[in-house]
C-alpha cells in the first residue's frame, strides 16, 4: 500500500537557536527554507500530498516532527521527545494525529524520539540513544505487543538516533553506517554499508518506490543507482547542520 499523506512543520526565524551535537556552523536560515520548500516538492513528485504545518515559535527543532511520533497503518503513537527543549513539541501534533488514527502515548518517565524507531515492515528497532531511555523504549515495546507487533532495541552510541546511522530502504535492504552493520537483529537484511566519509547517507527516506537521497555523497548515491533505485537528490546541508536529515523533516501516511 503507498503512502498518501507526509506532515511537515515549517521552520521558524529561531530555527538556528535548535539543539545540535554538529560543529558544521550556523545554518543559513533562508537557505533552509529553500532546502525544505525543495524537500516538499520532492514528497509531492513521489505521489504525496503534503501538510505543511505552521512554525512553532517557541520550539526552534519543530520542523523534525518524526520525533514526536510513531506511525503505523493502525495506530500512531505520540512520543515524549527525550531533550527538554522539544518536550511540548508532542502536544502540538496529538489533534492532527488524531484526526488519522487511534493515539497511545510514551509517558514519563519514559522518553522516546521518533528518529529512534526504524519501522521494516511489522519489525521495530528501537535505538536506546541520548534521547531514548530503557523506560521509554518498554513503553513502546509493551504498545507494540498489544496490536502483536515484534520490536527489539538496539544501543546507539555513536550517532544522535538510531536512523542517523540505519534506515530502510526497501527490498530486505537497509543502509547503514559502521556501527549498526554488522548487529545481530539486521544478519537477515541485506545490508548496505556506507563509506566512513559518507555516514550523513545512511539517513535516506524510501518512499513510494522513490529513495531521497542527500546530495554530494558519490559513491553511496551510484550504488544505490546500480542497485535500481529511482534516486532524488536533495541538498540538506542546513538541517544536517541541526543534526537532522532526511527521515526527520516528515511523518509519513498511508
Ligand atoms: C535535535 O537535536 O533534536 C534536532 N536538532 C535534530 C533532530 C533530528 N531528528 C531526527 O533525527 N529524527
Amino acid at each position: 500500500m503507498k503512502h498518501k499523506l507526509a506532515i511537515v512543520r515549517q521552520l521558524g526565524r529561531n530555527f538556528t537557536e535548535g539543539q545540535t551535537t554538529k560543529n558544521l556552523g550556523k545554518p543559513d536560515i533562508d537557505k533552509a527554507l529553500g532546502q525544505h520548500a525543495s524537500y516538499c516538492g520532492a514528497l509531492r513528485s513521489c505521489d504525496l500530498e503534503v501538510m505543511v504545518l505552521p512554525a512553532l515559535a517557541e520550539y526552534p527543532d519543530c520542523p523534525f516532527v518524526e520525533d514526536t511520533a510513531v506511525i503505523t497503518d493502525h495506530f500512531a503513537v505520540i512520543t515524549n521527545p527525550g531533550h527538554p527543549t522539544r518536550q511540548g513539541e508532542k502536544e502540538t501534533i496529538k489533534s492532527i494525529l488524531a484526526q488519522y488514527r487511534k493515539l497511545e502515548f510514551v509517558q514519563s518517565p519514559g522518553k522516546l524520539d521518533g528518529g529512534d524507531v526504524l519501522k521494516i515492515n511489522d519489525n521495530f528497532y528501537i535505538g536506546l540513544s541520548e534521547r531514548t531511555n530503557d523506560q521509554g523504549a518498554a513503553q513502546l515495546r509493551k504498545i507494540l505487543k498489544k496490536y502483536a507487533l515484534e520490536s527489539y532495541t538496539i544501543p546507539v552510541s555513536t550517532v544522535l538516533h538510531l536512523k542517523t546511522g540505519v534506515t530502510y530502504i526497501g527490498n530486505s535492504n537497509i543502509l547503514s553506517t559502521a556501527e549498526f552493520s554488522s548487529h545481530p537483529e539486521f544478519k537477515k537484511l541485506n545490508v548496505i554499508e556506507v563509506p566512513p566519509e559518507e555516514n550523513y547517507t545512511a539517513n535516506c527516506l524510501y518512499i513510494n518506490n522513490y529513495l531521497l537521497v542527500p546530495k554530494s555523497f558519490p559513491k553511496t548515491l551510484k550504488k544505490l543507482k546500480s542497485l535500481g533505485y529511482s534516486t532524488i537528490e536533495l541538498e540538506v546541508t542546513e538541517f544536517e547542520k541541526m543534526d537532522g536529515g532526511l527521515t526527520c523533516l516528515s511523518l509519513l501516511l498511508k
